[in-house]
């Protein structure tokens, strides 16, 4: 053999070996920074924690138990507080006709490129072409039509959890744009405009609650701007969040109220009751939810170790790690060690809290250490003989890194504390981290340069369409400082309910020219 032949041989071989190890053993932790490239970051986090699976269809995704549990705490806690307002679950077909779809002509012209159709059962083309909802206005207010005749059969308020799809073309990411995604939508008519307005806010608190409470994201309540607003309805109202490492707003959850646009469309009518013979339409609200909540918390709470889940939404709160199992150690300790470990987690399940012991022995101490730190576990519990013999363990927070030494008798008062302790201190967290990038400006100049180093801005606003389109387009810019990529305009995020500051008699639209009606928060966005 030549002595080229065996060097060939020699790397080849090594070449094989090395993928061979890398096939098998996949790196663990996240190997990118979060502060360094955020969309690499992103998907490490959402695969290797085991929320996300890659799927052969650009856009869609695999939700694994990990991500579907936190859906599923949303889900119970939204569910309950919507029937306290009278809200019924159903279920309406995911396909809409097409006459049904484009009877709504307006708004839907905006949205037609996105909305899917059925063409096709195997080789032979339907008569009439399918769609696939992209949201179930037209699917369900036909329905509404037959079922209100006087003012007796309203309310009506309907929920339902399904999926939708939106064939999107921008770029797609896990959670935040997704071509099917999963939501609640409601759906609601009242006799009233007043009782549909109040419901409207209703609803909107209630979204602002999930996202505060349990996934400990604070929100910017607010109504958008006429650019922004559904354009089938009469106004919305939104719940915005901020996601400081890219500098970007997005939106997070948003209620309708419809006026009497789709009852007029749909013929949603009922007798007046002060005037017998006379019809008055319905007015309608639409309100929805979508697991997009989920990438909201991954992408604020997240670190360069992986996902951070708040105690309210994680599926085990507390995993408990025995430690120091050597061969050395005595077969009587390693057994009075595993008991002490699912004493433990049974004492802390007793107590309500979702604990978990992890006693493979095929892996390592430190090996848990980092999958579960991966997977953003509030708290880690350590215990080791030495442990034992003190009556103690140790706990380590997942959101400070910090070791707290515990005695084994205040086991679960000192747990549940810390549970909650690490919750609001979640939310503390981004709360600052909002308030510290969110800010006012009166002037273009210092609305640009808020904008290009990451912030959100309150600017003093005409409301007209077309000096929104002029903002987008003024603070566009070609290339970013730090990234090279282009940096998207402004848009308007929403009118928030509590401005920074009241507008000043007489101020003027940071555009110059008309007089400025509100101040409107503005930023790049989701
Ligand atoms: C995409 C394709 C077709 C949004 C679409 O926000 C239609 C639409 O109507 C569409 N994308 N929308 C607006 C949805 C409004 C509203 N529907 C009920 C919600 C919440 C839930």
């Amino acid at each position: 053999m030549s002595c080229q032949c065996i060097i060939h041989c020699v790397f080849s071989h090594l070449f094989f070996l090395i993928l061979s190890i890398s096939l098998l053993f996949p790196r663990l932790g996240i190997e990118v920074k979060k502060e360094e490239n955020l969309s690499e970051w992103y998907s490490q986090v959402i695969t290797k924690s085991e929320m996300i699976e890659y799927y052969d269809v650009s856009g869609c995704y695999v939700l694994r138990p990990w991500a579907y549990s936190i859906w599923e705490v949303i889900q119970q806690f939204f569910d309950g507080e919507i029937k306290k307002l009278g809200v019924e679950n159903c279920y309406f077909p995911m396909f809409v006709s097409q006459s049904a779809l484009e009877k709504e002509a307006s708004h839907i012209e905006d949205f037609a490129p996105e909305v899917a159709w059925v063409t096709h059962s195997g080789k032979t083309e339907l008569a009439e072409p399918i769609a696939i909802r992209p949201t179930s206005e037209t699917v369900m207010y036909p329905t509404f039509a037959k079922w209100v005749q006087s003012h007796r059969d309203l309310p009506i308020k309907l929920n339902q959890w399904c999926n939708v799809v939106r064939w999107e073309f921008k770029h797609p990411q896990p959670f935040l744009r997704t071509r099917e995604f999963l939501w609640q939508e409601g759906h609601t008519a009242h006799a009233t405009e007043k009782d549909a307005a109040d419901e409207v806010l209703q609803i909107l608190d209630i979204y602002a609650r999930v996202y505060e409470e349990f996934l400990a994201v604070p929100v910017v309540k607010g109504k958008k701007t006429e650019k922004e607003k559904f354009a089938g309805g009469q106004y919305t109202t939104t719940v915005e969040a901020f996601v400081s490492a890219s500098g970007r707003a997005i939106q997070a959850a948003t209620s309708h109220h419809l006026g009497n646009n789709f009852a007029k469309m749909f013929e949603i009518m009922f007798e007046d009751p002060l005037c017998p013979k006379q019809k008055l339409y319905a007015f309608q609200n639409s309100w929805g939810l979508t697991t997009r909540s989920i990438g909201v918390l991954t992408m604020i709470h997240g670190d360069n170790q992986g996902l951070v889940l708040p105690p309210r939404v994680a599926k085990i709160q507390v995993v408990i790690i025995p430690c120091g199992v050597t061969a050395s150690l005595p077969e009587n300790e390693r057994v009075a060690l595993l008991a002490k470990c699912h004493e433990y987690q049974k004492r802390l399940v007793c107590r309500g809290v979702r604990a978990s012991d992890d006693f493979r022995d095929n892996y390592s101490p430190g090996w848990k250490f980092n999958h579960w730190e991966l997977k953003g576990v509030p708290i880690r519990v350590e215990v080791g003989p030495r442990d034992i013999r003190r009556q103690e363990f140790v706990a380590v927070r997942r959101d400070t890194g910090e070791k707290v030494v515990c005695r084994e008798d205040e086991m679960e008062a000192l747990v549940i504390d810390l549970l909650a302790n690490i919750q609001h201190n979640l939310y503390n967290r981004a709360k600052k981290d909002l308030q510290d990038h969110m800010v006012i400006a009166d002037t273009m100049e210092v609305f640009q340069k808020e904008l290009d180093s990451g912030k959100i801005v309150q600017v003093p606003f005409c409301g007209e369409v077309s000096c929104e389109d002029w903002i987008k387009k003024t603070t566009a810019r070609d290339e970013e400082v730090d990234t090279g990529a282009p940096a998207m305009g402004a848009k308007g995020l929403c009118i928030p309910f509590e401005p920074l500051r009241q507008l000043a008699p007489g101020a003027i639209c940071i555009s110059g020219k008309e007089p400025a009606k509100f101040y409107t928060l503005f930023g790049r966005s989701y």
